[in-house]
């Protein structure tokens, strides 16, 4: 199985942590494929040494190849925005997650597309759950879709 993990980086680095322990809770699911995500030392900057067009096409590739998508949106983003709209396009099955926070919404984009599975946690366990079930549930067929980019 693999995972594509998407989380901001431009967005904001606010959660980084919470990205390295969904990183860790995900890979007893699998192989995921993008664990820079969750690096304490990627800043706001990315990865500087790299292209951006290097690091873009590098992640349609790792998208199209993953068989399911799982976001942290809470922190907004413009490029896990893309990247959501990029695995709708390829049929994956995708999980958005996001902390609960009295004044904060996630946009109504990802909260009113019924093809995006959006739940709400409040603590690590809930998260632990919250992926069994989305893992649990997955159609056979949806475990292994690769799309040519
Ligand atoms: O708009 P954001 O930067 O918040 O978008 C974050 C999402 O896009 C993540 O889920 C990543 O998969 C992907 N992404 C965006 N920028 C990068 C990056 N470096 N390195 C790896 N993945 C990225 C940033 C660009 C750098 C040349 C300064």
């Amino acid at each position: 199985m693999k995972i594509y993990f998407a989380g901001s980086i431009r967005g904001g680095r606010g959660d980084v942590r919470r990205y390295a322990q969904l990183i860790e809770s995900l890979r007893a699911y699998g192989e995921v494929l993008t664990e820079h995500v969750g690096s304490k030392t990627l800043s706001a900057q990315g990865e500087l040494h790299l292209p951006e067009a290097h690091i873009y096409h590098r992640d349609m590739s790792w998208l199209a190849e993953a068989d399911v998508v799982v976001a942290e949106v809470t922190t907004p983003s413009l490029g896990v925005g893309y990247e959501l709209a990029a695995a709708e396009r390829f049929h994956k099955p995708v999980l958005c997650l996001y902390r609960h926070h009295p004044d904060q919404r996630v946009s109504a984009m990802v909260r009113g597309n019924a093809n995006l599975r959006l739940n709400e946690y409040r603590s690590a366990s809930d998260v632990a759950t919250l992926l069994r079930e989305f893992f649990l549930k997955l159609p056979q067929t949806a475990k292994r879709v690769t799309v040519q980019t």
